[in-house]
């Protein structure tokens, strides 16, 4: 049987390893867009490399950016594969405040200029479209627990973009009847999520803390409450949104939403460190051994933030038949024993 072919726009990132790796083990052929950078930026997915010379590639890799249309539509015209998954963005909710422009430029007109190029190229009636949608988007929310129908409120120029991403998606599905579809998913992470988002950065700063290699941890807001789920888990939501009959749109979540400061306190627990609160707002304070190794720092508090996610992915259970196999300790017990592994080998 004649094997399917996977481009994956932002394979770099921490769910396009994942779903390189999944698709892979799927038996696809996996081609993947990477940015050029002036230091490596392929570290999660060096395993998957395989010489140019070898013949009959399963993994192969493009230069591309979702900010050149030339360079988007030269990439699906050569490979024409039968799924794209766009998981290519600027995703720091924080840094679209920064870098508004940009975001919009990479997060809402990055999946046109790919829906754009698989109607140029005539393809849409071979190519399936995979759109990586956010709970973002729900931002201020409007209803509790979130599902598909759940009005949008976005919080960021992140989340605005990404507004845009969602019904360009469904626009292109009804006016051309293109394959195409939006997960909306909730915060997934895993030992491969990015240094700066919450979990990660909380989950390498206390091992470090603990072994006496780091003397304090800053965040910001402690009382937003997210909905996390494990990375592994979701690529597999994304495969399975593209397996179905007919094109919909998907909320992936896990049901149960915990504070920063839970997590903090799932983390301290798995690494058994005693933490102990004092003070109020930006003063509050967490203590191990007498010692304050938690503060709040104000530039890490956004101009706005999304106080509470809780997602509803009773859809996903009936249709897709998914269900995420992490619940938040497994999640932090990996995240941990992951970065004390890395440790140790320093
Ligand atoms: P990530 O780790 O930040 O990865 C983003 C990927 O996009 C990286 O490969 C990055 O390349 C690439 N990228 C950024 N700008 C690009 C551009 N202009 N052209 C081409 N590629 C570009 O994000 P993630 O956590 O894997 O998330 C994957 C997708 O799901 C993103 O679209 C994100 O917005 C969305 N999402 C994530 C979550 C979550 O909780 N993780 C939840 C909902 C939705 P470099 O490696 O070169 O930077
Ligand atoms: O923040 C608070 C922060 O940056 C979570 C992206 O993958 O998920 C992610 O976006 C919460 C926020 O993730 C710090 O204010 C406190 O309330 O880990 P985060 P995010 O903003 O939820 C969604 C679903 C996406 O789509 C995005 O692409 O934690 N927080 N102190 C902090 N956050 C960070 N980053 N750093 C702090 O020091």
């Amino acid at each position: 049987m004649k094997k399917k072919t996977a481009l994956i726009f932002g394979i770099t990132g921490q769910d396009g390893a994942y779903l390189a790796d999944f698709l892979i083990k799927k038996n696809y052929i996996v081609h993947g867009i990477k940015r050029r950078s002036s230091s490596f930026n392929t570290g999660r997915i060096d395993h998957l490399y395989q010489d140019p010379h070898e013949k009959k590639r399963s993994f192969i890799l493009h230069y591309g950016d979702v900010t050149d249309s030339i360079s988007v539509s030269q990439v699906i015209e050569k490979v024409k594969p039968d799924e794209i998954y766009n998981l290519a963005a600027q995703s720091h909710v924080a840094v679209s405040f920064e870098v508004p422009e940009y975001t919009a430029n990479a997060d809402a007109l990055g999946p046109l200029r790919i829906l754009e190029a698989i109607k140029f190229h005539k393809l849409q009636d071979k190519t399936k479209f995979y759109q990586a949608g956010t709970s973002e988007m729900f931002g201020k929310v409007q209803q509790t627990p979130q599902t598909e129908k759940t009005p949008f409120y976005p919080q960021s120029p992140y989340g605005v973009a990404k507004i845009y991403a969602h019904w360009i998606t469904k626009n292109y599905r009804e006016a051309y009847n293109f394959f195409a579809c939006n997960g909306i998913l909730f915060n997934h992470e895993s030992p491969l999520r990015g240094e700066t988002f919450v979990t990660k950065k909380i989950v390498t700063a206390l091992c470090k803390i603990k072994f006496g290699l780091q003397k304090e941890l800053y965040l910001g807001n402690l009382y937003a409450k997210r909905d996390w789920g494990h990375a592994k888990d979701y690529v597999e939501a994304m495969w399975k949104i593209l397996q179905q009959k007919y094109p919909d749109d998907f909320v992936i979540a896990t049901g149960q939403t915990y504070s920063i400061k839970q997590f903090i306190g799932f983390v301290a627990d798995e690494l058994k460190m005693k933490i102990k609160w004092k003070g109020k707002n930006i003063n509050e304070r967490g203590f191990y051994k007498n010692r304050p190794i938690i503060k709040c720092d104000k530039n890490y508090i956004r101009p706005l933030d999304v106080q509470n996610l809780l997602g509803n992915a009773a859809k996903a259970r009936r249709q897709l038949k998914w269900k995420p196999r992490y619940n938040i300790k497994k999640l932090v017990n990996e995240m941990v024993n992951f970065e004390i592994k890395k440790l140790s080998y320093k």
